[in-house]
């Protein structure tokens, strides 16, 4: 429970937390000590690792690196069973219950929690919900599911609900990393105002201006992923988290 309760005394002192998601294959390895120690030094809270397919390979050796040049929590964000490394922090332990995939759903979990437990990584249950985003992303495609219409906010309200009650400790409302449009503002309210658990909001998230909007509606973690691929915006990744930061 260590890096959970972290992430909610972030939310309780912070009033919102910021993450960065960094996808190996896209930051290169010689690259990335250096962009963790900026996000550190610009009050980034914590940092997921993960991606959909690893083309580059080196997952455990990726992680290694990045432990060594932060002291921020060094989350895996799983898009595959074998980014379950003994390196990390935590894990991110997602259900796709925005979907009907049982391999999404349960499947790959059976396989990967033997994994977990045998390296003693914590396990963090998210119920991950895939937002209709305006084109196919990467996670709605190999999730081989559904998303969740994004004029529906009832729907995301519910499902988020049910995952509430069976027992996972954050939701994750993902429009999918690049999106063309984010998580609509008013789904964000609707699903942060009827349940109890936090909400993180990810995909397509490209200024501080809209990073607020989200935590304005209710979201207590902001992701961004693809827009600090571009070594050129690294310099605003402060403004981010000042723009999410209440305190
Ligand atoms: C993707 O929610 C994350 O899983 C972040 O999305 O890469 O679009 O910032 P972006």
């Amino acid at each position: 429970m260590k890096i959970l309760n972290y992430i909610y005394d972030i939310i309780e002192k912070r009033g919102a937390g910021y993450f960065i998601l960094i996808d190996p294959d896209k930051i290169p390895f010689e690259e990335a000590g250096r962009f963790v120690k900026i996000c550190e030094e610009s009050d980034v809270d914590a940092f997921l690792i993960g991606d959909s397919l690893t083309m580059n390979g080196g997952f455990d050796k990726y992680i290694i690196e990045i432990k060594k040049n932060t002291s921020k929590p060094v989350i895996v964000f799983p898009g595959a069973v074998t980014q379950v490394s003994a390196s990390a922090d935590a894990v991110f332990f997602l259900s796709v219950v925005s979907g009907r995939n049982p391999e999404h759903l349960i499947g790959k979990h059976v396989l990967a929690a033997p994994m977990i437990k045998n390296v003693g990584l914590e396990p963090i249950p998210v119920a991950y919900m895939l937002i209709e985003s305006g084109s196919v992303t990467t996670a709605l495609y190999m999730s081989g599911s559904q998303p969740v219409p994004r004029n529906k906010p009832e729907i995301a309200a519910a499902t988020a609900l049910a995952a509430e009650y069976l027992g996972m400790k954050l939701i994750y409302l993902e429009a999918g990393s690049g999106a063309d449009n984010t998580t609509p503002n008013e789904m964000v309210k609707v699903v942060s105002d009827y349940c109890s658990i936090p909400v993180i909001v990810g995909g397509g998230i490209k200024t501080p201006e809209c990073a607020k909007e989200k935590v304005d509606n209710g979201a207590k973690i902001i992701v961004t992923g693809n827009f600090f691929e571009d070594k050129k915006n690294w310099s605003l990744i402060k403004d981010f988290a000042a723009a999410i930061h209440k305190n």
